[in-house]
């Protein structure tokens, strides 16, 4: 499978198109609204998220709920356009209107944005041509495509969930949560403001998120994302790029602001030794193979075990902020300090739904490499079919 995504922050839309889906998956709007609606939310979202209420379109690939094996395309419309249709309009400008006329054009970077860097690779003098694209705005189209891709794990019967286990230092006790299924930690993670399974933490996170933006300050924090019912053998040790923890962490790396990963124990592995880091392997007429431990996080050698895959990444602060940072202004050279008027303080819960569901793509991207999938029964089939071969190996 693949997709492109399309769109500018304050554009009319943000279009994407998906490529290989196999036939007969029931896909509905209704579903796809209510991951995107988690997006929108977490405690610490700005004034922008007041603005839109992020609805689906699905415009074509998908007749009476069911996929046709055609590209899949998805639109959400950004209701903010209306105020912006004079700046970013597509059409040339009309002959008397003075380019230098245009409002909202940007000669100052934000430090940590891809305002600059990207200014001087396109060649923009107006960094509003780098920043409506680089804006987080884009991953409301990759939770709909990760809303598809949930679609078809969970006829696979596979489950993946996301929540919050750290921000600004605070954080959660995750030995909460050893035991529940992934249905069960979302139930917890959907009823709470900063989507973290511990109500306590997830108190003092909101505090802390308050006090940010009252500073006009932000802050960044850790999110996991969890897949269960993964059949063992997906992925490949044998090459560089079909290793799966490989994908998952460039999958992890590509959302905005996310600066590191690991899986399992991560780099808490530094700190021990290998006889506390690997998993015994052990066997029963019931399961067929699992580990003891997950203390790999469902990987080894570049492929799933069969146990919980558990991956984690972290979210520097946005760095739009309210409190000025020293910058340069292209056009005089003169520093200057950087303010913005509106941001997200904190958007850690908002980016776990993003990390559940790139992560989402990425396992059903990687099932569909190894098995053929034209039709959803027959991919089914082969799934149970490999399942029942793991076992009894
Ligand atoms: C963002 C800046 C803000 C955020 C935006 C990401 O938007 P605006 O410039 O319109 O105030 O709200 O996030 C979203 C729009 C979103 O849907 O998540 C940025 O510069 O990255």
């Amino acid at each position: 499978m693949r997709y492109l995504t399309a769109g500018e922050s304050h554009g009319p839309q943000l279009t994407t198109i998906i490529e290989g889906l196999p036939s007969l998956l029931l896909i509905t709007a209704e579903k796809i609204n209510h991951d995107l609606k988690r997006r929108q939310g977490g405690h610490g979202r700005g004034r922008r998220m007041q603005i839109e209420t992020d609805t689906v379109e699905i415009v074509s690939g998908v007749r009476h709920g069911q996929t046709l094996g055609s590209p899949v395309a998805l639109v959400v419309t950004n209701d903010d356009w209306k105020h912006w249709t004079k700046i970013m309009g597509a059409e040339p400008l009309a002959e008397d209107v003075n380019p230098e006329d245009i409002k909202r054009q940007i000669s100052r970077p934000r430090p940590g944005h891809a305002d600059l860097v990207g200014g001087m690779k396109y060649g923009h003098r107006d960094l509003r041509n780098v920043l409506e694209r680089s804006s987080a705005r884009e991953t409301t189209v990759r939770v709909a495509v990760g809303s598809v891709a949930k679609a078809l794990l969970n006829e696979l019967g596979i489950s993946i969930v996301a929540h919050v286990t750290e921000i600004v230092g605070i954080k959660a006790d995750t030995s909460l949560i050893e035991g529940k299924t992934a249905d069960e930690i979302r139930a917890i993670v959907e009823a709470d403001p900063c989507y973290c399974v511990d109500p306590e933490a997830s108190a003092k996170m909101v505090e802390a998120i308050d006090e940010a933006k009252k500073a006009g300050d932000s802050i960044g924090g850790v999110v996991e994302v969890i897949v269960e019912g993964m059949p063992a053998g997906i992925g490949s040790y044998v090459h560089y790029d079909r290793k799966l923890d490989a994908k998952l962490a460039a999958a992890m790396l590509s959302i905005n602001a996310f600066k590191g990963v690991e899986f399992g124990l991560g780099f808490e592995m530094a700190r021990r030794k290998g006889s506390e880091v690997h998993d015994e392997i052990v066997w029963s007429e019931e399961e067929g193979y699992t580990r003891a431990t997950n203390r790999l996080g469902g990987l080894e050698g570049g492929m799933s075990t069969g146990m919980p895959i558990v991956v984690r990444g972290v979210m520097k602060p946005i760095p739009t902020l309210y409190k000025p940072l020293q910058s340069v202004d292209i056009e005089t050279k003169e520093p200057f300090k950087a303010s913005v008027e509106r941001s997200d303080s904190c958007a850690v819960p908002a980016a776990s739904v993003v990390a559940e569901h790139v992560i989402a793509w990425e396992i059903a991207n990687v099932i569909l490499e190894q098995f053929h999938s034209d039709q959803l029964p027959q991919l089914k089939a082969q799934i149970d079919e490999h399942r029942q071969y793991t076992k009894g190996f």
